[in-house]
């Protein structure tokens, strides 16, 4: 099967409503958690992305039994923090980095041995930001000579609690020793360099675990405690909105509202991010929506300008930089971005790989060795690879709202692992994208 491309026809605006699927980030935890407690979870708005479903079928090989996902409502049967079973084989993580790496805090903590897999692109990302501090925890868990997966962790080690300093901002690496800590004994505490998605310690606490907060850069949980199913409402993805906000922004006579977008304050550095470029952005109607806030955000174009990125900004928007750095190309002036080196080691080398594109349609970029510094200019058209990486597929077919020709993007299959119904939901807000399998 070849893999499908995307071709985008130059012009047009966004308009109408919209409300992209659900928290991908979110969605894998509900899964994880609702697995993990006592009694049962019932999760609506899951993101039936390629990425949960890799979570999902995890658990449901441990033994887990879980209905759905249908029309995103998901209802897991949680087997307790010890009531996993060992699966039949290796489990295969996908594409997932955020499966991978949370999962192997849990793992840790188990009776059984397991190994745990993934795409060609999952197998090159680094893991011992999550083997070290686990290892240190007393976990037997075994990588790559290169640091890289399979993983392999060894069952029955009796875990202990331990106070941790993150090298680098990680929601992935706070979150799988957060679980660690479930199965330790004694009080597991993370700090961190700066402040990244909070999902997890919400999301403990609405699963009635008790989660210490010390400042906004240090959290701990106390080992031997209980999971209590629940309800979980999962909002629009503000990652996959994005796209939407920066194609609205930059499209003349867009007027776009996107619905029930979560708006968790560890995720909206994109909006800040727009906001100081000049972009129209309005939180309408905020509300909480099972411990996260969400709202409707409405979207219209605004002539856009090149800024200085605030280095505190970068962790609260990691994964918006792919369309980020198109809104820079169509701004005026030049955008610089630093501190953002974890961005060569998510998908795909994120700063690269769109350096290479944006060039390839007509706009300076040059990258720097942690981060990219972009004039804003006219984008030609022409053909660009996604190298596989759902998100820069994503941001390149946006591009082609301010672009002179129609733009060909290589490799979108993996769209699917983030944003299933991309490209439909794309056209009817005024996209011109076909998909060509
Ligand atoms: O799951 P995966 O593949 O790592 O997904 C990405 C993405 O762009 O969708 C990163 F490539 O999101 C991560 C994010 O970058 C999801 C995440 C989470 O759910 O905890 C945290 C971030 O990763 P990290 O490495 O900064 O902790």
């Amino acid at each position: 099967m070849t893999d499908p491309i995307f071709v985008v026809e130059p012009g047009g605006a966004l308009h109408g409503r919209a409300r992209v699927p659900g928290d991908k980030s979110i969605s894998h935890r509900a899964i994880m958690f609702g697995s993990l407690a006592e009694g049962v979870t019932t999760i609506t708005g899951f993101l039936e992305g390629e990425d949960c479903l890799a979570t999902l079928k995890a658990f449901r090989a441990m033994g887990v039994h879980i209905d759905g996902p249908e029309e995103g409502r998901v209802v897991v049967q949680g087997v307790g923090l010890h009531g996993l079973r060992a699966p039949d084989g290796p489990l295969d993580m996908g594409n997932s980095g955020t499966s991978m790496r949370l999962m192997s805090g849990i793992l840790a903590g188990q009776a059984f041995d397991v190994v745990l897999t993934g795409d060609a692109s999952l197998t090159l990302r680094p893991m011992r930001r999550v083997t070290e501090p686990l290892a240190r925890m007393g976990a037997r868990i075994g990588s790559t000579a290169r640091g890289t997966a399979p993983l392999r962790i060894g069952g029955g080690q009796q875990l202990t609690g331990i106070d941790y300093e993150l090298p680098m901002a990680s929601a992935q690496v706070k979150s799988c020793l957060l679980l660690a800590g479930l199965y330790a004994e004694g009080v597991t505490r993370i700090t961190e360099p700066a402040p990244t998605r909070d999902h997890t310690e919400r999301m403990l606490e609405g699963f009635s675990y008790p989660v210490t907060r010390e400042g906004d850069r240090t959290v701990a949980v106390t080992g031997g405690g209980r999971l209590t199913g629940t309800e979980i409402d999962v909002p629009a993805d503000i990652s996959s909105a994005a796209f939407f906000l920066v194609g609205a922004s930059i499209a003349p006579g867009s007027d776009l509202v996107l619905e029930h977008v979560g708006v968790n304050p560890t995720r909206t550095g994109v909006i800040d991010i727009l906001r100081l470029m000049g972009a129209d952005i309005k939180m309408l109607n905020p509300r909480l929506a099972g411990g996260e806030p969400v709202a409707d955000l409405r979207v219209r174009h605004a002539p856009l300008r090149g800024i200085r990125i605030p280095g505190n900004l970068v962790p609260l928007a990691i994964d918006e930089f792919p369309a980020l750095f198109v809104a820079a190309a169509c701004a005026e002036g030049e955008t610089v971005l630093t501190g953002a080196e974890e961005l060569r080691v998510k998908e795909s080398d994120r700063i690269q790989v769109m350096a290479d594109g944006l060039t390839a349609l007509g706009i300076a970029a040059a990258p720097t060795p942690d981060g990219i510094v972009i004039r804003g200019g006219a984008l030609s058209g022409g053909t660009v690879d996604s190298r596989g990486d759902h998100r820069i597929a994503m941001s390149f077919a946006i591009a082609a709202l301010r672009a002179k020709s129609s733009i060909r993007i290589r490799d979108c299959a993996n769209v699917r692992t983030s944003f299933p119904g991309f490209a439909t939901l794309a056209r009817n807000a005024g996209l011109a994208i076909r998909e060509l399998a």
